[in-house]
């Protein structure tokens, strides 16, 4: 039997490619001189598509793969992905979830800490040579404080489980309340802001999600407020962030996530009380590298028969073949 044929929109990193490679037929959509036509001539042929993360896959582009099966994609976020759409075309798609928990929410601690005790301010107080002329400021504290995690999910509870050795008191605000923790939990955005002093952003991206992160809420979140965001830049509302900053209703802000990423607002940066990372919460050689393994494991799973090895909710698995 011929290998299956496997698009590839963007570059990947090179592990994947190499085992895509050896496994299939690969053919790369990013080094066609002319995209369209190139989908076109092989399109019909594609059985799997695998994808990073910002790579949008649409129903436009799925319509150009009628005999497409599996989606897999690099990443547990997979909200450029039209998973329904998939969902109605009898198209599997696959994310990498727990691979990465554990990374994201060292990643997502180190973020809080760092906003709360300005630590990179302090490193450039000491390498500007300003030392001398006096002490870093003093910082806002973890101490008495309580955190809200929008978000229990996989990275939620691992980020929840870090910060119960921080002594801090945890709520969490999910569709549901879930009764295995003993967090509180609050039915509203609305309410957890206002019982908490820091936010941590963890939920999915996508339309339901978009923008849920707005003025009132960061409102409630109050002057001593710190929001720190490791899921999306869409969950928040950007222009009501930099507003709130810099009016000082909130005190502060570390975020891994932007809106339109990798472009930041200039107005972000000019903030003293910001923390800016560039999308690296699981950007460990370590934990990128089992990501992409997932990712190669999905496709491999699936051609020999065997199903997806992590599907989505949206396109869940009944064992046909
Ligand atoms: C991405 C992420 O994988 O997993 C996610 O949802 O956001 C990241 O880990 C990364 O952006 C890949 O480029």
């Amino acid at each position: 039997m011929p290998a299956p044929d496997i698009l590839l929109l963007r570059p990947m990193q090179a592990s994947v490619m190499e085992a895509l490679e050896a496994a299939f037929a690969l053919h790369r959509l990013d080094t066609a001189t002319d995209p369209s036509a190139r989908l076109a001539e092989i399109g019909p042929r594609i059985r799997g598509l695998a994808v990073n993360a910002h790579a949008p896959v649409d129903r436009a582009l799925m319509e150009r793969l009628p005999n497409l099966e599996i989606v897999s994609s690099f990443g547990v976020g997979y909200d450029t992905i039209d998973a329904r759409e998939a969902g109605r075309r009898g198209v599997i798609v696959t994310n990498t979830p727990d691979v990465l928990s554990d990374e994201v929410a060292d990643l997502a601690l180190g973020l809080l800490l760092a906003t709360v005790r300005q630590i990179p301010q302090a490193d450039r107080h000491l390498r500007e040579g300003r030392w001398p002329q006096g002490s870093f400021p003093l910082t806002a504290t973890l101490r008495g404080r309580t955190v809200g995690i929008l978000g229990l999910g996989r990275i939620g509870r691992a980020i929840a489980r870090r910060l119960e050795g921080f002594g801090v008191a945890i709520a969490y605000h999910g569709r549901r309340r879930q009764e295995d923790v003993p967090y509180a939990y609050h039915p509203t955005l609305l309410a957890l802001a206002r019982a908490v002093h820091l936010l941590m952003v963890v939920a999915p991206g996508g339309p339901e999600t978009s923008g849920i992160v707005d003025a009132a809420v960061l409102d409630a979140l109050g002057p001593d407020g710190i929001l720190i965001n490791v899921a999306r830049g869409s969950l928040v509302d950007e222009a009501a962030l930099i507003a709130a900053l810099q009016a000082g209703t909130i005190h502060g802000a570390g975020l891994d996530v932007f809106a339109n990423e990798p472009h930041v607002p200039e107005a972000l940066s000019a903030l003293g009380h910001t923390v800016l990372l560039p999308h690296v919460g699981s950007g460990s050689v370590h934990t990128r590298a089992a990501m992409g393994q997932l990712v190669v494991e999905n496709l491999v799973s699936w051609f020999s028969g065997k199903g997806p090895v992590t599907p989505v909710a949206e396109t869940p698995w009944s064992g046909r073949t």
